[in-house]
């Protein structure tokens, strides 16, 4: 997504691609199809092209890292959610399968405590969202999303776990959105404090400040280079200028696959056919749940199963010197009859 511009020109997407693309110029990436940033580079750079629909990147990627497995790949695929998109139905669907299949996937959650004007605290009962990953028993890391070394240390430390076959990672980077959600949004709604607060961690001037303590960086090399960045900028804004507008007949190609004049679907079977299909690639069935039938309810009698966190009616008996072992001695009061009655009554008189 937008969010993923600065990911893409560290993975070696020229700026021109990324000014051609808004541009919508027929040299960019999608030949001028599309203004934003959803373009990708399969072939060479391994970037899947993004898409407006918040969340459903997180299916994708993990059927990209499960595909790598089968085809034999050690690749790790990795991808960003934002804040708000963390509450869209396909985050959880898209990371339970992750997690299920322990597909080596990393999910970098971008919390900037903005989505469009809404806070975070407003949409999501949780302090820290990297706690969201306890329900599909994933781990998790939470990570000062303004300190550069902090950020890529914890990442790298996440790939190489999922690489290992550890199955999904998710990282909630803290952060700050310091513009509005988009150009026509003045974001007057952040208060004054918060702003200040996030501006004094500029990330750009903290990794700065690092590199410049631990003579990594100093003014010369800085002004090296932001001249030699300069200068590739100007170029590539040259470049996009001049590249043309896509002809007017192309709008109707491209649209629809139609079959090989677009792309061969063809499998890669780099692994033995009979290993990646079943009944090899299978889990065994299982048929008896352990503990099924053993719980107690909590009126003493047998309960289907004990789940996670509600304590066993047994553990809480003994738990409870009065109660121990003791049945209740009056049965539950029952509904009273007059209000089942003017229940029935007002259902009646709705009618
Ligand atoms: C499924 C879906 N719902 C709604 C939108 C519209 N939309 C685009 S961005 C956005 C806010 C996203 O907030 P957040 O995830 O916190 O990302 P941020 O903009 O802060 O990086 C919304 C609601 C969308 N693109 N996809
Ligand atoms: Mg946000």
């Amino acid at each position: 997504m937008i969010r993923n511009i600065g990911a893409l020109l560290v993975k070696g997407v020229p700026p021109r691609d990324v000014f051609m693309q808004h541009m919508a110029k027929y040299d960019s990436p999608t030949k001028g199809k599309d203004g934003t940033s959803h373009f990708g580079d399969l072939d060479n750079l391994h970037i899947v092209s993004p898409i407006s629909m918040l969340g459903d990147l997180i299916p994708v990627m993990t059927g990209v890292a499960m595909a790598g497995r089968y085809l034999g790949q050690k690749i790790v695929a990795m991808t960003w959610i934002g804040d708000g998109g963390s509450s869209t139905g396909v985050f959880h669907e898209g990371l339970n399968f992750a997690a299920v299949q322990k597909a080596p996937f990393v999910l970098i959650l971008e919390n900037n405590l903005w989505a469009y004007s809404t806070p975070v605290k407003r949409q999501v009962p949780l302090e820290n969202l990297a706690d969201r990953a306890k329900a599909y028993g994933i781990p998790s890391y939470i990570v000062d999303g303004n300190d550069v070394v902090a950020v890529y240390a914890t990442a790298k430390e996440a790939v190489d776990r999922a690489r290992a076959g550890e199955g999904p990672i998710l990282i909630e980077a803290k952060s700050f959105r310091r513009m509005g959600h988009a150009q026509h949004d003045p974001a007057e709604y952040v208060p004054k404090e918060m702003r200040a607060h996030w501006e004094a961690r500029d990330p750009i001037a903290l990794y700065e400040k690092f590199l410049m303590s631990e003579k990594l960086l100093d003014a010369k090399g800085k002004k090296e280079i932001e001249d030699k960045i300069d200068a590739l900028l100007v170029k590539d804004r040259e470049f996009a200028e001049n590249s043309p507008m896509p002809p007017a007949e192309f709008a109707e190609t491209g649209v629809y696959c139609t079959g090989d004049d677009c792309h061969k679907i063809l499998p890669k079977w780099e692994r033995p056919v009979a290993e990646v299909t079943p009944p090899k690639s299978s889990v065994a069935a299982v048929w008896t749940v352990e503990g099924f039938g053993a719980g107690k309810g909590s009126g003493g009698a047998n309960a289907p199963i004990h789940f996670g966190d509600t304590e066993p009616a047994a553990a809480s008996a003994s738990s409870d010197g009065n109660r121990a072992g003791k049945t209740p001695a009056k049965p539950p009061a029952k509904k009273p009859v007059k209000a089942a009655v003017a229940s029935g009554a007002s259902r009646k008189a709705r009618r």
